[in-house]
């Protein structure tokens, strides 16, 4: 896994570095190497995710992506859906309880609405129709915007 991501980091450097290739960081929740594979697995499954490596340790997620295909908003829908919250999105309490035993991580604060994913983030009001996160992300995008 780290060989595959350095092969890519120097490819990337060796060329592919063109405008639309983006690298952000960011926080998601979780705790272990299974949470590890679920959420790279749910960031790259993301159109134009190039890359995606998360950090049990620190809990920082670090995808590169092209931004003429993707935004960022839409890598952490993405990582929600699969049951992890992020610090722009929050997973459905559904999708949390899913996740393996050891893999229900202490969440940073308890949902209050139903609803879920879409509160409290810079986008709230944008989004304040949308009643279906999970119709959504399998569009690739929140609400159709
Ligand atoms: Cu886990």
């Amino acid at each position: 896994m780290k060989t595959k991501i350095l092969v890519f980091a120097m490819l990337v450097s060796a060329g592919i570095t063109m405008a639309s290739e983006k690298s952000e960081k960011f926080k998601v929740y979780g705790n272990c190497g299974m949470c590890e594979e679920r959420i790279e697995a749910a960031a790259k499954e993301v159109k134009g995710v190039t890359a995606a490596d998360w950090n049990k340790e620190t809990k920082m997620i670090e995808v590169s992506f092209d931004e003429s295909k993707t935004d960022v908003h839409k890598v952490h829908i993405a990582i929600a859906n699969a049951g992890h919250d992020t610090n722009m999105h929050k997973a459905n309490d559904e999708d949390y309880a899913k996740l393996h035993g050891c893999c229900q991580y202490e969440r940073a604060q308890k949902i209050q609405q139903k609803g879920g994913t879409h509160q409290g983030h810079k986008h709230e009001e944008e989004h304040s129709s949308c009643t279906m996160p999970k119709k959504a992300s399998a569009s690739g995008s929140c609400c159709g915007k």
